[in-house]
């Protein structure tokens, strides 16, 4: 299975700890195509930013969404670019998680939140969760797409 995972960069980095301890529990399920938006040497202004350019940056990932079969996105941070992702993901019609974190005191978007049903069928799903739950939040998920 592939996972496509979206976390903040030039939205800021200060969730990256929370991202590592989900692409680790990711990649118990599959291969997570984006393992390097956990990195900690991926800064706001990385250097990969200027080596590669950022076209290069955009259409790499659109491939990668392109190939995906699942998307797991930390909204808690707001980011143009996962929010970008999101919609992108919606119109491809993948199968999308958003994990956000409430007791960080921010409220999250209402076309994010919005864009969720509670119906165990639908593609588009947010959790709420604290950092503790991450493990069992993505087994529980990625148990119930393995049964269905
Ligand atoms: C590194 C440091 C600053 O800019 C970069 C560029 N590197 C990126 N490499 C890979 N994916 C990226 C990069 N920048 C953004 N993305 C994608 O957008 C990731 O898949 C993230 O989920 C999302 C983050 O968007 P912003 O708007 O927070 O950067």
């Amino acid at each position: 299975m592939n996972i496509y995972f979206c976390g903040s960069i030039r939205g800021g980095r200060q969730d990256v700890n929370v991202y590592q301890r989900i692409v680790k529990q990711l990649q118990k399920y599959g291969n997570v195509l984006t393992e390097h938006v956990s990195y900690d040497s991926l800064s706001e202004k990385g250097e990969d930013a200027v080596l590669d350019g950022d076209k290069a940056i955009h259409d790499r990932d659109m491939e990668w969404l392109t190939m995906s079969d699942v998307i797991v996105a930390e909204v808690t941070q707001p980011s143009l670019g996962v929010g970008y992702e999101l919609g992108r993901a919606v119109a491809m019609n993948k199968r999308v998680l958003c994990l956000f974190r409430p007791s960080s005191g921010k409220v999250l978007s209402a076309m994010i939140r919005g864009a969720a049903s509670t119906m165990t069928d639908s593609l588009f799903h947010v959790q709420d969760y604290t950092e503790d739950e991450v493990e069992s939040i993505l087994e529980k998920y990625f148990d119930s797409l393995a049964k269905n």
